[in-house]
């Protein structure tokens, strides 16, 4: 799905999905929810190659992992609307047995899910892990990971960053929801990032930034895959923010 009035009303259906699934259980994460669901519909309605008859091994297809887990409700709309599983089963969100939980995990069977995440710091660490195993099958398709800005306070990140650049894990994406918002306040109030770009740079990365990141058209040009097919550096590239500054 390519045309981009239909892919606006994917995430103004998306949206839907999120506030319905957290109002009807009155627990969960809307903000970051809400803030990545353009993210989310271009990811895979646009730039993954994927596979929605779901194979754990996802040889041959372009492969994403949530470490922000807490972000479940856009991440489970985005799986149901791209044709994993039934879209009624979003009503089973947090519920027991249900196979949506608060947390994305992978004994429940859900499709679309290859880890489990919510225990904020280790999405990065799996991505790269999943990009080394590429690597060696000779499989040349793209690994994805979204974290969020607070999580990267956690330091297992930064052992990850600095094993990517070292080990040129250069068929990778982070992206980083950077909407200066983490549960506690503002992030920079309860543990300011600094300059994110900068870190990531001087840590061997390659950072684009994306100044709207609740535009659509934004998040897919600077997406692209091309954008690392064409590169001729062996780099990390690094997509942030994403979300721009309406949550602040
Ligand atoms: C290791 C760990 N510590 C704390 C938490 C609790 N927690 C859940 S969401 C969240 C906020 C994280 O902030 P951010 O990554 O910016 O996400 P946002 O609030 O923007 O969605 C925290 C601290 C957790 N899930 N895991």
């Amino acid at each position: 799905m390519t045309d981009i009035n239909q892919l606006e009303n994917l995430v103004t259906q998306v949206r839907r999905d999120i506030l319905r699934q957290v109002h009807k259980v009155n627990s969960g994460h809307p903000g970051g929810s809400l803030g990545c669901a353009e993210f989310f519909v271009a990811l895979y309605n646009v730039l993954m190659e994927h596979d929605t008859n779901f194979n754990m091994d996802g040889k041959n297809e372009d492969l994403f992992f949530l470490s922000n887990g807490h972000i479940s409700p856009v991440f489970y709309s985005v799986l149901a609307r791209s044709g994993y599983f039934p879209v009624e089963e979003l009503n089973t969100f947090r519920l027991l047995n249900s196979r949506l939980q608060g947390h994305p995990t992978t004994h429940e069977g859900l499709p679309g899910i290859r880890v489990a995440s919510g225990s904020l710091g280790q999405g990065i660490s799996v991505a790269i892990g999943a990009a080394l195993a590429k690597k060696l099958n000779n499989d040349n398709k793209i690994v994805y990971t979204l974290c969020g800005d607070g999580e990267l306070q956690e330091g297992q990140n930064w052992e990850a960053i600095m094993y990517a650049a070292g080990n040129k894990v250069d068929n990778l994406i982070v992206t980083i929801d950077y909407n200066g918002q983490q549960i506690d306040g503002a992030t920079d109030t309860v543990l300011p990032l600094g300059n994110l770009t900068a870190k990531f740079e001087s840590f061997g990365w390659e950072v684009l930034t994306i100044k709207e990141g609740n535009n659509l058209e934004a998040i897919i040009k600077y997406n692209e895959r091309s954008q690392i097919k064409n590169r001729k550096r062996k780099t990390h590239l690094c997509v942030t923010p994403h979300c721009d500054g309406q949550w602040r």
